[in-house]
């Protein structure tokens, strides 16, 4: 009764007005009239944060008393975005909020500008991460989500001379309003050493692990509410602390310089987010990463079950622990180490409960991301690990023999340590035999693992194996990002979109309506002009509204072939060029996207990008009908303001190689056309949409193969297609580079003699395919009904559907309704 109608937890105007000055004056410190903007913004996270709490609290208690399943999310990545505007959707608050702020002569929008990206991941992986923690919140299921809290998260990319530059991200430096330190729960974490033999007190042989050093683990709490449900479930993010002991014990010695050295190395734990480009080879602090985030979220599992009263043979009801990728899959060995030498279980017994826990998702096919540790690595940091790895190894290829009859070119190929060469652990292999369920993100990714990379593993056990499609958020990629599309569904088919997303089909009957047309098109038409607007803030280049905006938005990377969109875009330059009445329809180019600062190709084609805009932009004889924008450092704030505003959506991945996308459905959910290859979540797209309404090319990923098998050249592509290969000429003879034949050269000398992604033989495909875009833009009605029907029949594409087969066939969990305090 306490809790009621205060001012910490009413969501009335009145009552949110006096607490955000509340806040502004007792955390801040301020008063109006010299609070800057981080001040009203910091004064109105507290306020909204309060409303959150009450809502934490309720669903903890509501929690703490049941025994049913909690799902585990180990992630090495949450890319969350910022909070506060997603916390007043999901509240339900949003407008409240806005007026109340609005009465002090406030802007909200001005305030929801000041919170810093917490950029906690690289790409798809990690956002994913964040809607599927939304999700869970959303169907009241209990969830925790468990990782890394980064000091600094992906780099903050700036564009200098056309080229990336990196700069250090440092997201916490005015402090996290939605983060609470629990050094309560703080976890002790034993590294390196080496490990003995002993004899217990009943005489049996154990073994015992003598590290070599400590860290602690500390964790830091954020609440993550369900879309207008009562729950809200945490984000459990570990950082990374010296231990005080161990600081003092090398202080006493006098070595006051080497106390605080170790400190540091300790503390450099959690300090920064690694981009994917290097091959995981050598990398020794990312495997300690690893092991430090999940060794802490077992250790933190195992007291939340003993707080229950909960015995450890249960640990595999009470937690269904799901491995987004190979990063988290050290915890198998963990779990085992756990349950064999600290608890003293049967071999088999923890073998069981450690399968019965896990479930392993796979996010690529790509051979160069598939983590391996080199094993003299692992065993300096993880010597037990290593131990029980070979043990579960041995074991498991025992069953291997049975099972092929000493098929010995199989028990090669799934064992869990390469020995082909230098010898590796596998960790994919580690994360498919420790776990009881396996799955791809896309029906092609699932079938191309049963196919390729998992195929051994898939004769073993074929009923481990599933598909379940990725999904994004209907609250962050609509409600949020998109307010003037989401008042037409609202008065069209009212507001039960945002949680059940297949309701968007009653807009269905609206595509032939040309009043409701006509509205969609203005929608559609204000979101460029803001989007216009934040690339002339961001990059100086005026573009057209009225142009179509044709976005490529995703990390930078051969396989995803920006490349092959420039190819096309030269094409049309050159079109224009040799006809300056060429009846060329306006386009506005807009790419965006970070390439791993190691990753040389990568940040090539973003000078090239930058560098046909620099030729392109300024051509008077184009007057204006093309431009091309490289908006700089790509992230989920911008994404909220691109996806809004684009009217086609470039989706160009050689067919094999996009496990999934999910840039892809927040496109399509937008109400923007997609053209794109049968690739990935690109093929259910499609389905769902209807092919009439999607724009397909290029080879699929059979064709891919059986091109690649037949032998590819790509130079006999090349010649033998006049604008290829006029296009080609362009680049090479210097026209983007001021004659420099140079810098382009590794670009264009891998599309002439490897041509690993298959450009070429794509090209003309890709090329006829923008025609009949073209066409279709220009008839404006047909565009925009197709633009309706692809919202429409998007609802397959939310995260709740995704993780509601999670719920149902992996993870055997069922909803818990949370009653306010
Ligand atoms: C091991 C290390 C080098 C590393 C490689 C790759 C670390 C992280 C990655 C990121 C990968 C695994 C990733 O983000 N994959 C993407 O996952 C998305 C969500 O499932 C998919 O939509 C997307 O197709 C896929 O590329």
């Amino acid at each position: 009764d306490l809790l009621h109608a205060s001012d910490r937890t009413s969501l009335s105007k009145d009552s949110f007005k006096r607490a955000f000055i509340d806040n502004l004056f007792y955390t801040q410190g301020k008063f109006l009239q010299v609070a800057t903007h981080k001040d009203y913004y910091q004064a109105l996270a507290y306020t909204v944060r309060d409303r959150l709490l009450y809502r934490w609290v309720s669903t903890a208690t509501a929690y703490t008393g049941q025994v049913s399943r909690t799902v585990s999310y180990l992630s090495a990545e949450f890319l969350m975005g910022p909070s506060l505007g997603n916390t007043l959707i999901n509240l339900g608050i949003l407008d409240e909020v806005r007026q109340a702020v609005g009465e002090l002569g406030l802007d909200l929008t001005d305030l929801l500008d000041q919170e810093a990206e917490p950029g906690l991941g690289n790409g798809g992986l990690g956002r994913l991460a964040a809607c599927f923690i939304d999700s869970l919140a959303t169907l009241e299921l209990p969830a925790l989500g468990y990782g890394i809290r980064y000091e600094h998260g992906i780099f903050y990319q700036t564009i200098v001379d056309g080229w990336q530059v990196e700069n250090t991200d440092n997201w916490l430096r005015y402090g996290n309003p939605w983060e609470i330190r629990r050094p309560e729960w703080s976890v002790e974490v034993k590294i390196g050493g080496f490990t003995e033999t002993y004899t217990d007190t009943e005489d049996r042989h154990r073994v015992r692990w003598v590290p070599a050093k400590t860290v602690v683990g500390v964790p830091f709490d954020s609440p993550i509410p369900g879309y207008r449900v009562n729950t809200a479930n945490t984000l459990r993010l570990w950082s990374a602390e010296a231990t005080q002991s161990f600081d003092f014990e090398v202080f006493n010695r006098g070595d006051y310089l080497g106390a605080v050295n170790k400190k540091v190395t300790s503390e450099n734990l959690t300090k920064i987010l690694y981009p994917n480009d290097e091959t995981p080879q050598g990398k020794e602090l990312r495997l300690e990463q690893q092991y430090f985030f999940v060794a802490c979220s077992l250790h933190d599992m195992i007291r939340i079950l003993k707080g229950q009263g909960g015995s450890i043979e249960r640990f595999h009801e009470k937690f269904a622990v799901q491995l987004n990728d190979t990063h988290p899959a050290i915890g198998v060995a963990e779990l085992m180490r756990i349950l064999v030498d600290d608890y003293l279980l049967p071999w088999n017994d923890a073998w069981s409960i450690t399968t019965q826990t896990f479930g392993y998702t796979n996010h690529t096919l790509l051979p160069e991301a598939l983590e391996r540790w080199p094993l003299d690595l692992f065993r300096r940091l993880l010597p037990r690990h290593l131990e029980l790895i070979f043990e579960i190894n041995e074991r498991f290829l025992h069953d291997v023999r049975v099972a092929f009859l000493g098929d010995e070119a199989r028990v090669r190929a799934l064992s869990l340590i390469d020995e082909t060469g230098e010898r590796y652990v596998r960790m994919a292999h580690l994360a498919t035999v420790g776990s009881h369920a396996v799955n791809g993100v896309a029906t092609l990714h699932s079938d191309l693992l049963k196919k390729d990379v998992l195929a051994d593993f898939y004769a073993l056990s074929p009923q481990k194996f599933h598909s379940i499609t990725n999904g994004v958020t209907p609250r962050r990629w609509l409600a949020l990002a998109n307010p003037r599309l989401c008042e037409l569904f609202r008065e069209t088919i009212g507001d039960g979109w945002a949680k059940e997303l297949d309701q968007l089909r009653r807009l269905e009957r609206h595509a032939d309506d040309a009043a409701f047309a006509e509205r969609w098109r203005a929608i559609k038409l204000d979101n460029k002009r803001q989007l216009a607007d934040l690339i002339v803030q961001r990059t100086g280049i005026e573009v057209d509204p009225e142009s179509m905006f044709d976005v490529q938005v995703k990390r930078i990377h051969e396989y995803k072939r920006q490349h092959l969109a420039v190819l096309q875009i030269i094409a049309m330059y050159h079109r224009l060029k040799s006809d300056p009445n060429a009846e060329v329809l306006p386009r506005t180019f807009i790419f965006s996207g970070k390439a791993a600062p190691g990753y040389a190709i990568a940040k090539l084609m973003i000078r090239l990008i930058t560098a046909i805009g620099d030729v392109i932009n300024y051509d008077p004889e184009v007057r204006g009908r093309l431009k091309v924008v490289f908006m700089p450092n790509f992230s989920v704030t911008t994404g909220q303001r691109i996806y809004p505003g684009a009217d086609l959506s470039e989706q160009i991945s050689l067919a094999g190689k996009e496990a999934s996308g999910t840039g892809n459905m927040k496109f399509a959910m937008n109400g923007a056309l997609t053209i794109g290859t049968m690739d990935g979540a690109n093929i259910e797209i499609c389905e769902e949409v209807g092919s009439d309404n999607f724009f397909t090319f290029g080879m699929t990923a059979a064709q891919v193969e059986e091109r690649r098998r037949a032998g590819y050249d790509p130079r006999e592509v090349i010649e033998a297609n006049p604008e290829l290969h006029a296009v080609v000429e362009l680049i090479r003879n210097g026209l983007f580079s001021r004659g420099d034949t140079e810098l382009f050269k590794p670009i264009i000398d891998g599309l002439l003699w490897h041509d690993t992604y298959m450009l070429a033989a794509d090209y003309a495909s890709y090329s006829d395919c923008q025609l009949e875009v073209d066409r279709a833009y220009r008839d404006t009605a047909r565009w925009t009904r197709m633009s309706i029907l692809n919202v429409a029949r998007s609802g397959k594409f939310s995260s709740d559907r995704s993780i509601q087969e999670y719920a149902d066939k992996i993870w055997k969990v069922t909803p818990v309704s949370v009653p306010l305090l």
